[in-house]
């Protein structure tokens, strides 16, 4: 039984403004834990490839709308029709690294003004990271990065109040790194932080759920 012989899997959030880097540094530490030996896989959130991430996917594209609270909750159901997987990927030794995840959820429909508490109810019971990174950067040198595209959010204005819903969801256990440093020097403290997560899981740290 693979699930009782090998130590767990770690559950690694990336969070941040768009244009942050999570992306690129998802891809980088993906690579990296791989040629280590290690079993990883990358994820993201929003899933657009279910038939929930597809709705998704064309309310971001602009090509239908949704109200608000309608869009919240399928964000948040997005993430409960991967729970199963997650749950057995992390017991069976697989690290996942997760671009985005209920905090992304809390933050950005918190920045339209929708009820903090509301936008955290739906996320309770999912698992809980074992690190979230956010990837630090204003919302003007952001934007300075190759542009915004055409997705709804990508304005100046809007990131600016997401920042600050990132700030009040904030705790003590993130590590924030500077996402305005080099890619390399961000690879390297991201690893750092990633790789002594990775033990304590190893180590027996049991897997917990979000906000209960
Ligand atoms: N959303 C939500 O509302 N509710 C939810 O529950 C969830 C999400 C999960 C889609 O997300 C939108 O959904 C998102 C939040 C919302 N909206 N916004 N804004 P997405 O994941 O599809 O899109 P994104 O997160 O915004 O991804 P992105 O645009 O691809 O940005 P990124 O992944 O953070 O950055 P990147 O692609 O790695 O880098 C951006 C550029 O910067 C690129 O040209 C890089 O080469 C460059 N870069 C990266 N790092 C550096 C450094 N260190 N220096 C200089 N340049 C750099």
């Amino acid at each position: 039984n693979k699930e009782s012989s090998s130590p767990r899997g770690a559950l690694i959030v990336l969070e941040g403004l768009d244009r942050c880097g999570k992306t690129s540094q998802s891809g980088r530490l993906y690579k990296y834990l791989l040629e280590q030996g290690h079993s990883v896989e990358s994820w993201r959130f929003p899933d657009r490839n279910t038939g929930v991430g597809q709705m998704i996917s064309s309310y971001l594209t602009n090509e239908s709308q949704l109200e608000d609270h309608a869009i919240h909750l399928l964000f948040s159901a997005n993430r409960w029709e991967k729970r199963s997987l997650m749950e057995e990927k992390l017991k069976t030794g697989t690290t996942l690294i997760v671009d985005r995840y209920s905090y992304s959820g809390v933050a950005f429909s918190s920045a339209k003004g929708l009820d903090i508490g509301w936008c955290k109810a739906p996320e309770i019971g999912l698992l809980a990271p074992d690190l979230v990174v956010y990837l630090d950067i204003s919302p003007e040198k952001a934007a300075e990065r190759g542009g915004y595209g055409d997705e709804r959010y990508e304005q100046l204005e809007f990131q600016k109040k997401v920042a600050g819903s990132y700030l009040a969801l904030r705790d003590s256990s993130w590590k924030v790194i500077d996402a305005t440093l080099s890619i390399v020097d961000i690879e390297k403290k991201l690893r750092e932080v990633v790789l002594d997560c990775m033990m304590t899981c190893h180590k027996g740290k049991p897997l917990s759920q979000l906000w209960r």
